[in-house]
């Protein structure tokens, strides 16, 4: 391996410096991707003056002097290897006056005295496999992994490690997806936005960005704010996407003789007040299953090593707003009939709708419940409601033709789900739920034993 600590090439007879490529190893013909100094421009000792990049990585030259560039010699997108001139640096006070008369050998960096500016710096880090080096890393990585890295220049790779951004997770926006310090910046800034899908939001999780496209090249676009309650949401669900391993089990229940029910309470609920809807029964039905599993009203504590089971039944509802979703609570639901249930329904949700609801109307639930079955849909995965560990989704229930052993008779079918946080429940335990669940749905008098 050559030392990291190369030799000075340039010409040290004249106030005027030379400023040539020092030893960077076995590369040859290395694109200059920035020029960082202009004619004019007073630079100080290591300062950096070019950044080339390989392939593999980047690397950047400082000045061994410290003076006034006069002139330059390279441009971005030209290439150079070893020896090859750079530019002028008209070198100021103790720095022209130190300047050695003749080229130093090559010393390794550990042993350059580090009163000998005419030695040029070494590239900004050092390496076992390379003499090129992804100097943002600074420590030895091997030329695989810098392989595996964004494109970014040195500065723009220490900026992003002083602030603890993986560049893997920015994406570029300058040239060949080049990133920019400006690129780390909004990084930073969607992180502390709560914004934590934003590109380069790591959170520790090494997330991979989704890449940031231009639409309006494709056609015309609006922009509109999300509103303050989809923003709120959009937070809490992404919290549950990224923190809980979810399975969902899909499963479905003949309501035939639960919905003919519903249907002959109807004109008396309507006297009482209250619309009577599948979904009253499905919490009784939940609550009850619930009592059977309690795993599933419950969550884990935060160190991940408990559960904690809870021995209140609070159900909450997602409710579809104008502004967004929002997860009122029906509480006690194990200790509350029919058609108090269904008027504590109505009232939260009109309250959701309305905008009108508290803090404690949204607080103290132990599972939720989706209800899309209103508008229509077969199946789908609804998130988790952490730090609760399971909700169901229900869905349209249709008739459809069931056999019974000798002929295919209409029944109403209605399929639902049950996602749950794997960690907390396992799946023979996830589909003995759903199926218990079912079974008291498809017959009610079972809520009463
Ligand atoms: N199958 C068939 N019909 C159903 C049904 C089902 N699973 N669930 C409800 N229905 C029927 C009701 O009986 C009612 O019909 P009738 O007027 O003929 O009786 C009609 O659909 C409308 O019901 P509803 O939606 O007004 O009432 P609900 O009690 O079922 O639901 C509420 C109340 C607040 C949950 C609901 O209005 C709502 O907001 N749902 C959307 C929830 C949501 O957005 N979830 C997604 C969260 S993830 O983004």
């Amino acid at each position: 391996m050559k030392s990291p600590r190369a030799p000075y090439k340039g010409n040290f007879d004249m106030a005027i410096q030379q400023i040539t490529i020092p030893d960077i190893g076995d590369f040859d013909a290395v694109e200059i991707i920035e020029v960082l100094v202009s004619v004019g421009d007073t630079v100080a000792v290591d300062d950096s003056l070019l950044t080339l990049e390989s392939d593999k990585a980047t690397m950047e030259i400082p000045s061994p002097f410290a003076g006034t560039i006069t002139k330059i010699g390279v441009e971005v997108g030209g290439s150079v290897s070893e020896g090859d001139y750079v530019l002028d640096i008209e070198v100021s006070g103790d720095s022209a006056a130190d300047a050695p008369k003749e080229e130093k050998k090559a010393q390794p960096a550990a042993e350059a005295p580090k009163a000998a500016p005419a030695a040029a710096p070494a590239p900004q880090a050092s390496v076992e496999t390379s003499p090129i080096v992804a100097a943002a890393a600074n420590k030895p990585v091997n030329a695989q992994e810098m392989g595996a890295k964004s494109h970014a220049s040195p500065s723009v790779r220490a900026f992003a490690r002083k602030l603890g951004v993986d560049l893997d997770t920015v994406s570029g926006s300058g040239p060949k997806g080049r990133v920019q310090q400006t690129d780390v910046e909004a990084a930073i800034k969607a992180v502390m936005s709560g914004q934590t899908s934003a590109p380069g939001a790591t959170g520790g999780m090494g997330i991979p960005p989704i890449p940031e496209v231009d639409f309006s090249k494709f056609g015309e676009t609006t922009t509109e704010e999300l509103g303050r309650i989809k923003k709120i949401s959009g937070k809490f669900l992404h919290a549950s996407w990224l923190n809980v391993p979810h399975v969902t089990q899909f499963d479905e229940s003949d309501i035939t003789e639960m919905d003919q029910f519903r249907k002959d309470q109807k004109a008396a609920a309507e006297k009482q007040g209250v619309k009577l809807t599948p979904l009253v029964f499905v919490m009784k039905a939940v609550v009850k299953a619930l009592q059977d599993f309690p795993s599933f009203n419950a969550s884990l504590s935060s160190d991940g090593q408990s559960i904690i089971k809870k021995g209140y039944y609070n159900i909450g509802i997602a409710v579809d707003t104008p502004n967004g979703l929002m997860v009122p609570v029906v509480k006690d639901v194990d200790k509350k009939g029919i058609y108090e249930l269904s008027r504590d329904l109505m009232e939260i949700s009109a309250k959701a709708r309305d905008g009108k609801l508290g803090p404690a109307d949204m607080a103290g639930g132990t599972f939720t419940i989706s209800s899309l079955g209103g508008i229509g849909g077969t199946q789908f995965t609804p998130i988790v409601n952490a730090p609760e560990v399971a909700i169901m989704g229900l869905s349209k229930a249709k008739m459809q033709p069931v056999w019974n052993g000798s002929e295919f008779i209409p029944r109403l079918i209605m399929p639902f789900s049950v996602s749950y946080d794997h960690r907390a429940i396992d799946g023979a335990e996830g589909v003995r739920f759903t199926t218990t669940v079912g079974n008291y749905l498809t017959d009610l008098r079972q809520l009463i034993l």
